[in-house]
């Protein structure tokens, strides 16, 4: 049978397995919107700005470990796709986004909403292409989903002129058959060697610390990584984007570490002897100045991109192969190891850290006049029983949600961690609610961030789509407000933000349920009476207390040991 290039479109996506396209339309995909309309196996979802169909397609991605898909026009259709590309770049989040391209004859003639999609995403897809030939379209999408998927996952774009996609040009279709390319040979197992060496180490180790990422999660280890620290004993911290990956609540875990972790977690990391590293990459939000990173530590570093390896910090053993099959065979040499020299030292190591726990660095000045931020998370944590998928966008609540809301699984935790794109959380928690259409889906945002795409409340409407937003309105940016407290002497250069709408009546204009909460007593019933409403979205507009700060901190290029607290932990601290 022969089909046109828009039709081979949608029988690639058929063959891989997609379920959504998250899209917009536009003169450039116009063949291949008239083949998604003539065919019902895809589901198209029409947003209402292109950057929200890559958060979607992302919210997608994270929340079922399938790639997501994003379909825009060539031009500004491309180029508004280009910040949700880079959050999933950042994040090595698997998403396939089809981009429509001018007619390949004007190629480079300034024509109708021409740009150059695939040099302007060079820099943020793992990989991109042109496709000049309908002749080469399914064997590039088949190509587009393998890469995306395999290794270190991440966006693939691929850019289709319209002439590609002619509905009078019809060629013969391949369906999707294993993908071979010479040049990509994705890592499987970890060197036993390698990791006979790491469990050497990690057996006589006084102080170690296992520091887990996003690879974890996206490598589905978690299983293993949580057997793993079961048979040694070993404290657990996690950065933000692993969370999840070991259950939040377990003695065993330390919190997050990083810029705003726990004292315990960082703590531990400056103290450590020997740290074992698991599909994380030693970004700077988590080492602080490098010179200061883990002064005493010997690292193992498990990863599946070997271009990860010693690329921030210098590391002792690097093992270079999939999470999970890694902390399958480690596992299995640990087992297999009767003598573990390290086991009295590491029972003081737990009272060390035991002490440092003693400090409840998360300890906040309750207040019963004005909403604190932390209660509000410990809340919605309480009434949604710690399961929900929770996405953010990028401030002080994002950071307060990761500190407070504690995971038990993975996979419910989505954010954006790399880039840190406000505007993420709202189309993200669409792209989770359609993969989970039975489970609960929140989205945590303040009164910035959510303006930046808001207009996605419409798509919410058009698909019903019962999210629940949670809003920690401060009234500022509070993220740079708090920066501008610490290190500008409080001169709120622009971050507070004014004419702000009225949230209740913008959720009600679009459709929804809003309502708006501000004394502490009452907010536990407005998120009961919001989550009861199950099939409606309801977007709760919490006013909280705008001066508080996200603690402990530690500043740009300081070590762990150097964290600020809260101020009224630290007068505790002199008093005692
Ligand atoms: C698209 C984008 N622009 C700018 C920033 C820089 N930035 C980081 S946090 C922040 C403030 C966020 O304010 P809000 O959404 O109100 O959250 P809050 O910190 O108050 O919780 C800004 C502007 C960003 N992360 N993303």
């Amino acid at each position: 049978m022969e089909i046109s290039g828009a039709e081979v479109v949608i029988q690639a996506l058929k063959d891989a397995g997609v379920e959504y396209v998250f899209g917009y339309p536009g003169g450039a995909v116009l063949h291949i919107y008239d083949a998604l309309f003539r065919q019902d196996a895809v589901r198209h979802i029409l947003v209402r700005h292109e950057q929200g169909a890559t958060h979607a397609a992302d919210g997608y991605a994270r929340a079922t470990g399938k790639a997501g898909v994003a379909l825009v026009t060539s031009g500004p259709g491309a180029t508004n796709a280009v910040t949700g590309i880079a959050t999933a770049y950042m994040d090595s989040i698997p998403m396939v986004v089809l981009t429509g391209q001018v007619p390949t004859p004007v190629i480079g003639s300034d024509a109708f909403q021409e740009v150059d999609t695939v040099g302007i995403t060079r820099p943020c897809v793992k990989h991109n292409f042109l496709v000049k030939d309908v002749r080469d379209l399914a064997e590039t999408i088949h190509k587009a989903f393998y890469i995306a998927t395999t290794g270190r996952p991440g966006p693939v774009v691929v850019d289709i002129p319209k002439d590609v996609t002619d509905p009078s040009v019809k060629i013969p279709y391949e369906h999707g058959k294993k993908v071979k390319m010479r040049s990509y040979n994705p890592v499987g197992k970890g060197h036993l060697g390698q990791i006979k060496k790491a469990v050497e180490l990690m057996l006589q180790a006084e102080r170690p610390v296992v520091y887990t990422g996003g690879g974890v999660i996206l490598g589905d280890a978690c299983e293993e990584l949580r057997a793993l620290v079961a048979e040694t004993g070993f404290p657990i911290t996690s950065t933000l984007m692993g969370l999840g990956a070991y259950p939040g609540t377990d003695e065993r875990f330390l919190g997050m570490l990083g810029m705003h972790g726990t004292y315990e977690a960082n703590m531990a990391m400056h103290e450590t002897d020997v740290l074992l590293a698991i599909g994380a990459r030693f970004d700077d939000r988590v080492t602080g100045k490098i010179a200061h990173f883990c002064p005493n530590a010997r690292i193992v570093h498990i990863d599946v991109d070997p271009s990860s390896i010693s690329k921030n910090v210098r590391v002792d053993i690097p093992i270079v192969g999939q999470v999970k099959s890694v902390l399958k065979d480690m596992l299995k040499v640990v087992k297999e190891h009767a003598e573990r020299p390290g086991q009295a030292a590491l029972e003081k190591w737990w009272r060390q850290i035991d002490t440092w726990r003693g400090m409840q660095c998360l300890r906040y000045e309750p207040s019963d006049k004005v909403i604190k931020p932390q209660f509000a998370v410990e809340t919605l944590y309480k009434v949604t029983n710690g399961e929900l998928y929770l996405t953010s966008d990028v401030g002080q609540h994002q950071m307060w949600a990761a500190q407070y809301y504690k995971f038990a699984n993975p996979r419910r935790w989505i954010n954006s961690g790399g880039l840190g794109t406000m505007g993420f959380g709202l189309p993200a928690a669409m792209g989770v609610k359609l993969a989970h259409p039975d489970a609960e889906v929140v989205c945590i945002s303040s009164e910035a961030s959510i303006l930046m795409c808001i207009q996605e409340l419409a798509t919410c409407k058009h698909f019903g789509l019962p999210i629940k937003i949670v809003l920690l309105n401060n009234g500022y940016m509070g993220m740079v407000r708090q920066w501008q407290e610490f290190f500008y002497e409080s001169r709120y250069a622009h971050s507070y933000v004014d004419a702000l709408p009225d949230f209740v009546k913008v959720s009600e204009s679009f459709g929804h349920i809003g309502m708006r909460v501000d004394k502490p007593d009452q907010l536990e019933s407005a998120m009961r009476e919001a989550f009861a409403m199950k099939d409606r979205l309801v977007l709760l507009d919490v006013v909280v207390d705008p001066s508080e700060n996200v603690y402990p901190m530690i500043e740009a290029g300081k070590g762990h040991h150097e964290m600020y607290l809260s101020p009224h932990l630290s007068a505790e601290r002199e008093l005692a």
